[in-house]
């Protein structure tokens, strides 16, 4: 196991190994074996690019060819992915786990201050990002990286125009001469089963994200239990449409569950309704997943225009944020398909309702374990188990769930029990029946729409950045759309003005992302404080929500 990477115990791998979780074959050669039982049937369609199971197994072999022999990649060596939904996103992360090379999953969200950090962080020798992406110039940010890394030596380009010193990444995908070849290679010498085959991001309470090294064995588990729990096969057509990099779409079981299970995954760069509601009627989509706010997108779409679009959709996954109950309920009527509640987390432990959960359970739990190996603990402030019923923190532990964060042994001193048990930070009821409901959380985060924000990130950046700023607080407000936004609470020095504007203009040039940025600001004399002194967010949380409901009347 790599440095900086905490193993499970030996006695835990061998029983994730007995009860057949843990298959001891890389991911990347179990993707090509499924890809041999369907060989040309279509497994990837982007726009007019339809590629057969067998076309990318080929591709995705020719390609890790080329990242060893024409890059200099080598085993183990990590790339920085920050790739919109398209098909060559699929490739590369399929060569990568072919020839153990570890991506690192960024979001196309990312800017120089993010990516920056995940390059020093995983000590990446190569970054693939498209040209341009919604106006950004990733090339260009992708070259000041290179330039100002130790480490960083390929840039790999997806677009039109590849400048000169970077690598054209689709000239990379293509086929190759030699199939035969270019499989041999990596089936004779793929990566070991126990090793890292990626890094997820965390969701993030602390900082900047940390990375989570999900092995072949365990990720590979996660996609392939996910999809039999969703009775993925070879007629699925699964929509790409959340960014491919996260774990939900990655393998929940997304776009790796739906090609072990020889299926076919439609890449769709976003879930704007219209585009989204032609796409499945065009491509005879059967499964889509989506945050709690795109799913309102779409059932409002739905209401004005008609589900006839989505006839061939039988399941629709919904996660990552609270999903209103209210909401779940319409699901079914409007859109005329199963709801699916995911309560995940990059960090392991998957929760699904059934597809044949009754009714009341799928529209107001957020669903049970993906497995008999997870183990699931409610607790206390003092860590002792509360009874079902009683709202209490999520702990975990199991064959998908690792025991520490990449290279962080401070925070995972803090995240994780001395017995291995990771504090997810949510607070969940266990009901009798198993099924868990997500009543709140207990950690520094917003979740913008299923996109998680850290407090302490913008704070820090607020303290660094904002020379007026004496003390600040980010919180979450409600938001009707996202769920929660950014509001800052901030005290100024005397004599100082602060607005939003100075504020998202000081983050802009400092490379921050923009989901990071705060959408309110709120000057204040003090920040409240509780008992021990600590800065109140609870009472800043509904100061906010009072304002917001004075502002409307
Ligand atoms: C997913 O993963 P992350 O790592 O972006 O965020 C995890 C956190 C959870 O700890 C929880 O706070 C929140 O997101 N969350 C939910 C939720 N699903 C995730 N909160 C309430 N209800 C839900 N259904 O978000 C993720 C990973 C894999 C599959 C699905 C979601």
């Amino acid at each position: 196991m790599a440095d900086g990477v905490v193993p499970w115990p030996e006695e835990f791998q061998r029983r994730y190994t007995e009860r057949g979780w843990w298959r001891g074959i890389a991911l990347g050669a179990e993707l090509l074996a499924a890809a041999d039982a369907h060989p040309d049937a279509v497994a990837l369609v982007d726009g007019d690019v339809r590629l057969t199971h067998r076309s990318l197994a080929a591709r995705a072999d020719a390609l890790a060819g080329r990242l060893v022999d024409d890059l200099g990649l080598q085993r183990e060596d990590r790339i920085v992915v920050q790739l919109p939904n398209c098909w060559q996103f699929v490739v590369l992360t399929v060569a990568c786990l072919r020839a153990g090379i570890v991506p690192v999953m960024a979001l196309p969200a990312h800017r120089r201050h993010e990516l920056g950090h995940l390059v020093a962080h995983s000590e990446a020798v190569a970054i693939a990002v498209p040209a341009t992406l919604r106006g950004f110039d990733h090339a260009g940010m992708a070259d000041e990286l290179r330039a100002g890394s130790a480490t960083l030596e390929q840039v790999l380009v997806a677009g039109d125009e590849v400048r000169a010193g970077s690598a054209d990444l689709t000239a990379l995908c293509a086929e190759p001469d030699d199939p035969g070849a270019a499989r041999a290679r990596w089936d004779a010498d793929g990566p070991a089963s126990r090793s890292v085959a990626l890094f997820l991001l965390s969701g993030g309470t602390t900082g900047l994200p940390k990375l989570i090294a999900r092995t072949h064995d365990d990720y590979a588990y996660n996609a392939r239990a996910s999809a039999q729990l969703c009775r993925l096969g070879p007629d699925t057509v699964y929509l790409g449409t959340l960014p491919a990099s996260h774990n939900f779409p990655l393998a929940c079981p997304g776009i790796l569950g739906t090609l072990l299970a020889g299926g076919r995954v439609v890449m769709l760069p976003s879930p704007e309704p219209a585009r989204a509601f032609a796409t499945i009627a065009a491509e005879g989509v059967t499964v889509a997943a989506a945050v709690p706010a795109v799913a309102q997108r779409w059932l409002a779409h739905a209401g004005d225009h008609g589900a006839g679009p989505l006839a061939s959709l039988q399941l629709l996954q919904v996660g990552g944020a609270r999903l209103a109950d209210e909401v779940a309920r319409t699901v079914r009527p409007v859109l005329g398909c199963t709801l699916q509640q995911v309560f995940g987390m990059a960090e392991g432990l998957l929760n699904y309702t059934r597809l044949d959960d009754p009714e009341d359970v799928v529209c107001t739990t957020q669903g049970r374990p993906l497995s008999e190996g997870d183990e699931v603990r409610v607790v206390d402030e003092r860590d002792r188990d509360v009874p079902d019923g009683t709202p209490g923190a999520l702990l975990t532990r199991g064959p998908y769930t690792p025991r520490g964060y990449y290279r962080a042994a401070e925070q995972n001193a803090r995240a994780f029990t001395a017995d291995g048990w990771y504090r997810s930070g949510d607070v969940v009821r266990r009901r009798p029946d198993g099924n868990l409901v997500v009543e709140g959380r207990d950690k520094d985060m917003i979740n913008r729409g299923g996109e998680k924000v850290s407090a302490e990130e913008v704070e820090n950046l607020a303290y660094q950045l904002l020379p007026p700023v004496a003390s600040v607080a980010a919180v979450a407000m409600p938001d009707p759309e996202l769920g929660e936004r950014v509001c800052l609470y901030a005290v100024l020095k005397p004599g100082t003005a602060l607005a939003l504007d100075d504020v998202r203009q000081a983050l802009a040039r400092a490379g921050v992302a923009t989901s990071t940025w705060p959408e309110r600001l709120e000057i204040v004399d003090e920040l409240p404080t509780t008992t021990v002194g600590k800065i109140d967010k609870s009472a800043l949380r509904e100061d906010v929500a009072r304002r917001q409901a004075a502002a409307s009347g």
